[in-house]
């Protein structure tokens, strides 16, 4: 049995959740410049017809009255590990998704916990306790259908989808609602006359492959209940990365620098809450025309410290030759190897030491940080000469 866990509305339910004048009321998390966009609205903003990725100033002409909360992604991160981390109380089989969603395949904690239907209501009361949120969960033996059943009576939702159920259910399931489905697949499924996965069981196969491909194959074997996809339990990120789409398309490289050090540090602060060094720094830049170009450097060394991941990028972006406006900028780290782990003894201890007095420095600079709010504290250089004073690192978008 395979449960799909997600939150309900999730940046959105934390703000309304740490702000209670919020509470009730159509909440909009997003940038709130011309190029913005809605991460994510609360239920009472989507009644408006407001949608993530929706431009804010769509949304805001739909729902004029709705609060703008600029988005907190430490908070929530935060949030999503205690999540992650209670799921793992009900079985070690957790795989997470997203920042908000979790497969859980509950097969062995059934004889411990009950059936389905009541480990699912222990994990909701259990999120509820530990985090003051409501998730939605769906249950079933797919998991592509629990995936679906915990959408379908969000918010705080719950949806099982029992054996004997389970063939109805996908004969009459809108293809619109398969994971994979997007508008494109929507319109050609649609032009075909396959309205539901029960026309697709009846469609000759090879017809749907030629024009489907590989994703044709997906849809036969889930219109049959095939789905075998398992739960595969990781914990740990790949990579992490930290990224801005500036107000402004520039190529002033003092600008776009200090930009490089404000993600240094994201960077730096999740390598250090995953608890990890990283050995490959990468450089990030979508240009003007959209064009975008990754840079990226393997250490001998690998690195955690904030200034030392600004070095390496700042290196990259040195190296580049810019010829065009920038319009996003970012960091990123990968091949991850344990921060416990035991390091190779250096041939220049001096350097050595250096980099762990700057980890001292950003160990201090995140617990001042995580008590007293993230902006207290921050590197002299990100204190912006006065004709950047307008673009602080407080007013860079989310994405
Ligand atoms: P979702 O689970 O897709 O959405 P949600 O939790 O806000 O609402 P629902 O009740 O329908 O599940 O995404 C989780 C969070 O991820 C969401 O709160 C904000 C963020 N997000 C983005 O940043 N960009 C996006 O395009 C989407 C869809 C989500
Ligand atoms: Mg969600």
């Amino acid at each position: 049995m395979i449960l799909h866990i997600d939150m309900d509305a999730f940046f959105a339910s934390v703000e309304q959740l740490d702000r209670p004048e919020l509470r009730g009321k159509c909440i909009l998390v997003g940038g709130n410049s011309n190029r913005g966009v809605v991460t994510t609205a609360s239920y009472e903003a989507r009644r408006y017809g407001v949608r993530s990725a929706m431009p804010m100033f769509e949304a805001r002409r739909r729902c004029p009255h709705a609060i703008i909360v600029p988005g907190r992604m430490a908070r929530y991160k935060t949030v999503s590990r205690q999540i992650m981390d209670l799921l793992h109380d009900f079985t070690p089989h957790v795989e997470p998704v997203s920042i908000d969603e979790a497969y859980l395949d509950i097969s062995d904690g059934h004889r411990l916990f009950g059936p389905p239907e009541l480990v699912a209501r222990r994990i909701k009361e259990k999120v509820l306790q530990t985090t003051g949120l409501t998730c939605s969960i769906g249950a079933a033996h797919l998991r592509f259908l629990a995936k679906i059943a915990s959408d379908l009576e969000k918010p705080d939702g719950l949806t099982i989808i029992r054996r004997e159920d389970m063939s109805a259910f996908i004969e009459q399931l809108p293809v619109r609602k398969i994971p994979g489905v997007g508008s494109v697949t929507h319109e050609q499924l649609t032009k075909m006359g396959l309205k539901n996965l029960g026309d697709v069981r009846r469609y000759p196969p090879e017809m749907l492959i030629s024009r489907l491909g590989k994703f044709g194959h997906r849809l036969i074997a889930l219109s049959r209940g095939d789905d075998p996809t398992p739960v595969t339990p990781h914990t740990a990120a790949k990579s992490v990365s930290s990224e801005n789409t500036l107000a402004q398309d520039t190529m002033d490289r003092s600008v776009l620098q200090n930009l490089l050090l404000h993600h240094a540090e994201d960077v730096g602060r999740q390598l250090r809450q995953l608890n990890v060094k990283a050995r490959t720094i990468s450089l990030k830049i979508k240009h003007a025309d959209f064009h975008q170009v990754t840079r990226s450097k393997t250490l001998d060394r690998p690195v955690q410290a904030d200034e030392l991941i600004f070095r390496q990028a700042a290196h990259l972006f040195e190296a580049y030759p810019l010829r065009q406006k920038v319009r996003l900028i970012g960091v990123g780290a990968a091949t991850f190897i344990a921060a416990t782990a035991p390091v190779q003894t250096e041939l220049f201890p001096e350097k050595n030491a250096a980099a762990s007095n700057w980890e001292k420095v950003d160990h201090t600079v995140d617990a001042i940080n995580a008590k007293f709010g993230r902006g207290l504290i921050s590197k002299a250089s990100l204190v912006m000469p006065e004709n950047n004073a307008n673009r602080t690192p407080g007013q860079l978008s989310e994405d």
